[in-house]
């Protein structure tokens, strides 16, 4: 980076500085990840120079004999490794995306979106009152059933009652196996049509290690940059089920996203997804999907011998949900002294949550990053004993109730948390860990 240390120092020290955090801490965001040197580098290219509105070979600039190698390349392997007849590589990221099928598929103010509450674990894109999805559509959300798992039965209910014209399946917060083959029952009985948001474990769908929701849903939208290990970015997809039921379904697509929402795609983005998605054809990336998994569960069954209180009492995924509450313990107390101690986690509302999302009751983890970085199940022990011990640190801690006391309170408890012993100290057996696992 000689260049940007020369013209820009400040900006250049940041950097390096936010690559010393990654490499130091325990990243466990579990929509987070590493990706490759290679997807860095085609970031990092003259492809970021470049106008291209439009598709390729139907292109509103000229020069973009080059680019269109490039998307296409990256459409084809998309199909490819999901195995669907048509995908567009252009939206910027997620929200983008799912506006996008929402403008394809819906009619504003008049056609019904059905998603789960984002309280519950869903997205804000599916229908919550706070996003475009929510302020520009009609919504109805589902929520999960006593059991912390989603009630399929109450779903066909709901969906039957209120006929959405859209149901979207995929979620962020959500730690076990999702029945789409269910989802997509449901989705006909009502004539409906089925997105699944697979943004979260798409690339445990590339390894095999959850089931696919091709067979079962119309359109399916992805993330690029979390357990696929691309770049930011997002892709959307149209299956033959969903091209059987409107053949016009990827024109649709194409046209919300560009000139709908979008302008010009981002073409090093473009090539950054490419390469992500050659890495995630081969089969080591197949035991790195059933690793993320394996780590996972390992992790969750340590917690629960700490008496973790785990969502759902598990995971079948990348990720765990924990309820804070008999630990008497706030989650966003919990995780600034686990980020104190080099572990970084989510703050998270947890089902039927009393708590405000900025101070909810749970704290959300994963484990597709650490993985990356080869951790295995020998490491997960380990980590669930730091966890267990910096949240002991601040149990009993208690937020006031009062907005405005509560924000003074949390002003001197984030100067105080930064000086605990007891967290420094995990927070350089933590580095001495990660530094025997070196970032790709
Ligand atoms: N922001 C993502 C997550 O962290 O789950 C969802 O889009």
């Amino acid at each position: 980076m000689k260049n940007i240390k020369k013209t820009d120092p400040a900006i250049y020290q940041l950097i390096r500085k936010e690559e010393k955090r990654q490499r130091e801490v325990l990243e466990m965001i579990p929509s987070e990840n590493y990706t490759s040197k290679a997807v860095m580098e085609a970031l990092s290219t003259a492809l970021t120079n470049k106008y291209s509105e439009g598709y390729p070979k139907k292109r509103y600039y000229q020069g973009n004999k080059v680019v269109d190698e490039i998307e296409i390349i990256a459409e084809e392997r998309a199909k490819k490794l999901f195995g669907v007849p048509f995908a567009n590589v252009q939206p910027y990221s997620g929200s983008p995306a799912n506006s996008a099928v929402l403008m394809a598929l819906l009619e504003p103010l008049k056609d019904k979106i059905m998603g789960l509450s984002l309280a519950y674990g869903g997205h804000l894109t599916h229908g919550s009152h706070v996003s475009f999805s929510g302020i520009y559509f009609k919504t109805v959300s589902y929520e999960l059933g006593k059991d912390e798992l989603l009630d399929y039965d109450a779903i066909e209910e709901l969906a039957l009652k209120e006929k959405p014209k859209l149901i979207i399946c995929g979620f962020t917060a959500y730690p076990r196996t999702i029945d789409f083959k269910r989802f997509g029952q449901i989705a006909d009985k009502v004539g409906a049509y089925l997105l699944a948001d697979i943004s979260h474990i798409a690339g445990l769908v590339a390894a095999g290690a959850h089931p696919s929701p091709v067979p079962y849903a119309d359109i399916i939208m992805t993330t690029t940059h979390k357990t696929l290990r691309g770049p930011r970015g997002a892709i959307l997809m149209v299956t033959e089920k969903g091209l059987k039921k409107d053949p016009d379904l990827p024109e649709k697509i194409d046209k919300a996203v560009f000139p709908g929402l979008q302008g010009g795609p981002h073409d090093n983005q473009t090539a950054a997804i490419a390469v992500a998605l050659l890495e995630a054809s081969k089969g080591s990336f197949k035991a790195y999907g059933k690793q993320i998994v394996a780590n996972a569960k390992k992790l969750a069954q340590e917690l629960i011998k700490y008496e973790f209180n785990l969502v759902s009492g598990g995971t079948d995924n990348h990720l765990i949900l924990i309820d804070l509450a008999n630990k008497n313990v706030n989650g966003a107390v919990a995780a600034l002294a686990l980020e104190v101690a080099g572990i970084v986690v989510n703050k998270n509302a947890v089902p039927e949550d009393s708590l405000p999302p900025f101070y909810p009751s749970g704290i959300r983890l994963g484990t597709p990053a650490i993985t990356t970085r080869g951790m295995k199940e020998k490491e997960m022990i380990k980590i669930a004993q730091w966890i267990n011990e910096a949240v002991s640190e601040v149990q009993n801690v208690h937020l006031p109730v009062s907005k405005e006391e509560r924000k003074i309170y949390w002003k001197n408890f984030k100067k105080e948390v930064v000086k605990n012993r007891k967290l420094l100290q995990i927070s350089m057996e933590v580095k001495s860990l990660t530094s025997k696992f070196p970032l790709p």
